[in-house]
């Protein structure tokens, strides 16, 4: 049990929003302890083989970057900045990991203490072999890497600065996004607040949906190439751009769209060029959008909307068509590895659904499907969901069913709203970029909820050129099911010509 769940509620004026006293540690304060002095210490089950003071500069304030080693192979980084807000952020990884995550700079400078780790095992974010034959780097990266890294993470938090932090929140997309809900739905004390992005939460359904999407296109004549991805986003933004009230390139109603790639369909089903689609990829489209079912529908997979920016840098030229794809490589690392457990193995010629025990096991190290947030919200904890709508990675669709799912667990939408909110942002693709407005700050959105009881509403996300840092555009940045809707009038490219509209 968290001590901060020992602490008296207290019911904060105007809301019906219940907020913990403020202090996770309730040890008496101590001595701080210099950063340089923590190197070759064992604190908290881990070795720190390096702390040294990093002085402000390239975009980051002062802090003290602390490099540990939890046995055998678990490394991780602790950022301590040197004016710290009594608080720790927690960054999820990417892929199957094997590296440490860069710094959050928004959280650092924020004065967060700021964690991340390689998940328990080095190398390759599209590398699966670790899991092969050791179980406990498999147990690590599927859910103990992050409870492991916060009992050293606390302590060390603790010797540095004399008292131990009063809030820890987990942030993370795509695996990172796996780990958020994991932690969520197995270690429910372990965070105060948290931010699931994009979650690859459905590990089994998304390895299967890949699997099967590389075997459509990998067949005769079902390979789309990039004249072909244009010919359908610009059919599918031709019928509906223009249902959000603004032709802009993005598709924000994305519910009233309902196009049908059969309208594109080649003369006699044969490949006659590159503004049609043939039969054969009109079924990869169609394992693209359609449903996936595995292990006789104990997983299953929601697919992918059509979206209209399929064929921006990013979308399908990255995950889904290129050669390889990342969802190729992705699936073809997962059979290897977890399910045929053979290294030469041919994930196109693998059937999926044919050891039902080598899926159970991947699901129960790696699944994030509980609905049940029972004891999350007994422990007073707050999620923040967040999905792009231009995801070729991973499917909003099955962020948006693993939402519904919540609030059918939890008895409806008014036992959800006090502690789960969930975000759209149309136009994005997989954790960032795309033409919609990717960048939006949930974490302060997150501490405002935990920490005075603010619960989010409307957030407003923008658009950032990376070259310049200057704003391109910005949109509200609606809750589901709600979609950023044109006035009819206004600047096109602010946030305030748009309002959260019902579809
Ligand atoms: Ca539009």
């Amino acid at each position: 049990m968290k001590l901060s769940s020992m602490a008296a509620a207290v019911l904060v004026a105007g809301t019906a929003t219940a907020v913990v006293a403020d202090e996770r540690d309730l040890r008496p304060a101590g001595r701080p302890t210099a950063c340089e002095a923590l190197a070759g210490r064992a604190i908290g089950g881990a070795t720190i083989s390096a702390a040294v003071t990093v002085p402000m500069g390239g975009g980051l304030v002062e802090y003290c970057k602390v490099t540990g080693l939890i046995a055998p192979a678990l490394n991780f980084e602790l950022r301590l900045p040197s004016v710290w807000n009594h608080k720790l952020h927690y960054g999820g990884g990417g892929g199957y990991n094997g590296a440490i995550p860069p710094v959050s700079a928004p959280a650092l400078n924020a004065g967060y203490a700021q964690v991340s780790s390689d998940s328990g095992h080095q190398g390759s974010a599209l590398d699966a072999s670790f899991a092969l034959n050791d179980p406990q780097a498999a147990q690590l990266f599927g859910s103990l890497s992050v409870p492991t890294v916060m009992g050293a993470a606390t302590e060390i938090v603790r010797v540095r600065y004399g008292r131990g932090a009063r809030r820890a929140y987990f942030e993370g997309c795509s695996n990172g996004g796996r780990e958020a809900l994991m932690n969520v739905q197995r270690f429910p004390t372990l965070f105060d607040g948290v931010i699931a992005r994009a979650p690859a939460y459905d590990w089994v359904g998304i390895m299967g949906a890949f699997n099967r999407t590389a075997k459509a296109l990998a067949a005769s004549g079902g390979a789309i190439n990039a004249a072909k991805t244009a010919t359908l986003a610009t059919a599918v933004l031709a019928a509906c751009d223009g249902l959000d009230g603004l032709a802009d390139g993005v598709v924000s109603n994305a519910a009233a769209c309902h196009f049908d790639p059969a309208a594109l369909r080649c003369a006699g089903g044969a490949d006659t060029g590159d503004s049609c689609l043939s039969d054969a990829q009109l079924a990869a489209v169609a394992s693209w959008t359609q449903p996936a079912s595995f292990a006789g529908g104990t997983y299953t997979y929601t697919g992918w909307p059509l979206t209209g920016n399929e064929n921006v840098s990013g979308a399908w030229d990255l995950w889904t068509t290129g050669a390889p794809s990342l969802q190729f490589l992705f699936q073809d690392t997962t059979v290897k590895n977890y399910l045929a457990r053979d290294p030469a193995a041919n994930s196109l010629t693998y059937d999926f659904d044919s050891d039902t025990g080598a899926l159970f096991s991947m699901a129960a190290l790696n699944d994030a499907t509980n609905a049940n947030l029972q004891p999350f919200l007994a422990a007073n904890g707050k999620l923040i969901l967040w999905h792009g709508g231009n995801d070729s990675a991973l499917s909003i669709s099955a962020t948006t069913a693993y939402y519904q799912q919540v609030v059918a667990a939890m008895g409806g939408q008014a036992n959800t709203d006090g502690f789960v909110r969930y975000y759209t942002a149309p136009g994005v693709n997989h954790c960032a970029g795309g033409p919609g407005a990717d960048s939006a700050d949930l974490l302060t959105a997150l501490d405002a909820w935990v920490t005075r009881g603010r619960a989010p509403g409307t957030l407003t996300a923008a658009k950032v050129d990376p070259a310049t840092g200057s704003t391109l555009l910005t949109r509200p940045l609606c809750r589901y099911p709600q979609y950023p809707r044109y006035k009819g009038s206004g600047d096109p490219n602010a946030a305030a010509s748009f309002s959260c509209s019902e579809p």
